[in-house]
């Protein structure tokens, strides 16, 4: 089902090895991807909500007037929500809630003597544009992902895409609508793909340029999100999903395979990688594999992306050489299913969000566990953090010095000044003083 990647004695002989390059990783060509994307951008950008329109027909098969969801459409949409999919959607954000508050910054003012005072102060972006697929599978989830943080944070004004649905009128996915009533997000838009961030990022129609663009999306979002970036601010590019397990000998090989298989769901695309030192839990979950894949639904695209050339069972020597191999992955979800999982977890450098123990599956930081799921993909974890109630504030210096406080540092910043060659810096504290 998954090949396997053998490191074992890799790092015998003294030199060092390149992990990075020994993992697997999807062919994902982004950059390829920006060729395609860039004309729907610019576009976008001359020709606004006709471009949109027309994109809309060609990619989605859906003719829209007015690409913009009603209000009272998403009321009716939350109406009509099961009970219970309501109810899971609200203890999600109760958890995201909790966790946002106490994750958000707050001003720091330090003073540096007499009169002299810095504020670090943290101010809320002003609009942002959040991004919800559609693609495979309607991921409702993610409309709480990005907008609880981005309300918690204090972000005045919520734009939100996900691409029209042929089968639901050319509307956006009616359980999408309704997480999008729940939260109170009412300014929802039927369009999809590169289109959808050049919308965020340029306005179009009745929607005003933002000022952020949040959210995961297929290989044409990220190649969007790369290319407006700069017009806008962004998130990390989050690509097809990834998964790889830390595990050893003590790990059960159904959780392990479980696991592997709930995010191969996403996409065949996507990549499940094991590390393990353990051959024996290797043959389990393999074996396990073949069971489970064949009983899920989804079982081609699952089959897929496992077969992959993303996807892999890596055998290395310890856990110390497989804890190397996962810093040098930095996948966006790690599982750590190992004995003393939390003191393996404590020591990763690299990864979007670490699952610690075999009571913290992926599956548990999608939906519940208060955690964010819109993670950094394709090594990105090694520069990037994932979404949280920070990424949607800014923060800013304020300096506050009184005269004396001035005179105290003046002949520092003259010097300094001179020595930059740049003398009317220093012109400007000594007028303060003659
Ligand atoms: N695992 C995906 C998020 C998701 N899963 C949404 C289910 N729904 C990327 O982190
Ligand atoms: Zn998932």
């Amino acid at each position: 089902m998954m090949r396997r990647i053998d490191l074992r004695a890799a790092a015998t002989g003294g030199a060092p090895v390149d992990y990075r390059a020994a993992v697997p990783r999807a062919e994902l060509d982004v950059e390829a991807a920006t060729h395609a994307v860039g004309p729907i951008i610019e576009a976008v950008r001359t020709r606004g909500l006709d471009a949109i329109r027309e994109y809309g027909e060609q990619f989605d098969g859906v003719a829209l007037d007015d690409v913009r969801v009603a209000p009272e459409a998403l009321r009716r949409a939350l109406d009509e929500l099961d009970p219970a999919i309501r109810a899971g959607l609200e203890e999600s954000v109760r958890r995201l809630r909790i966790t946002s508050a106490a994750e958000l910054e707050h001003d720091v003012t330090t003073d540096l003597g007499p009169g002299a005072r810095v504020t670090h102060r943290k101010v809320p972006i002003g609009r942002v544009g959040l991004y919800v697929p559609g693609g495979l599978a309607p991921l409702v989830s993610s409309v709480l992902m990005n907008a609880v943080p981005a309300q918690v944070a204090g972000v005045g004004s919520i734009a939100l895409a996900s691409p029209p649905q042929k089968d639901f009128g050319g509307s956006v996915h009616p359980t999408i609508m309704a997480a999008c009533a729940l939260l109170g997000v009412d300014e929802v838009y039927a369009v999809g793909g590169a289109q959808a961030i050049a919308m965020f990022a340029h306005g179009a129609g009745s929607c005003a340029p933002v000022d952020l663009v949040t959210g995961p999306g297929n290989v044409y979002v990220a190649a969007a999100k790369r290319l407006v970036r700069g017009v806008v601010g962004i998130d990390s590019e989050a690509g097809p999903t990834e998964i790889a397990i830390l595990a050893d000998e003590t790990a059960e090989a159904s959780f392990v395979a479980a696991d592997l298989v709930s995010q191969a769901e996403h996409d065949p695309m996507a990549a499940s990688v094991l590390v393990t030192p353990s051959e024996q839990l290797a043959d389990e979950v393999l074996v396990e594999l073949d069971k489970q894949v064949f009983a899920t639904r989804h079982t081609e695209r699952i089959r897929t992306a496992l077969t992959g050339p993303q996807s892999a069972v890596v055998l290395v020597d310890d856990l110390e050489q497989g804890l190397a191999v996962v810093d040098a992955y930095a996948a966006e979800h790690l599982e750590i299913q190992t004995a003393d999982a939390a003191a393996w977890a404590a020591r990763v450098r690299n990864a979007g969000a670490i699952f610690v123990g075999p009571h913290a599956p992926v599956s548990l930081g999608d939906y519940c566990a208060g955690s964010n799921h819109v993670l950094p993909t394709a090594g990105c974890a090694c520069h990037s953090s994932g979404l949280s109630v920070r990424a949607f504030t800014r923060s800013m210096h304020v300096v506050d010095y009184s005269s004396q406080a001035l005179a105290e540092v003046a002949d520092h910043v003259v010097t300094l000044a001179e020595a930059e060659d740049l003398p009317g810096h220093g012109q400007a504290v000594r007028v303060r003083f003659e």
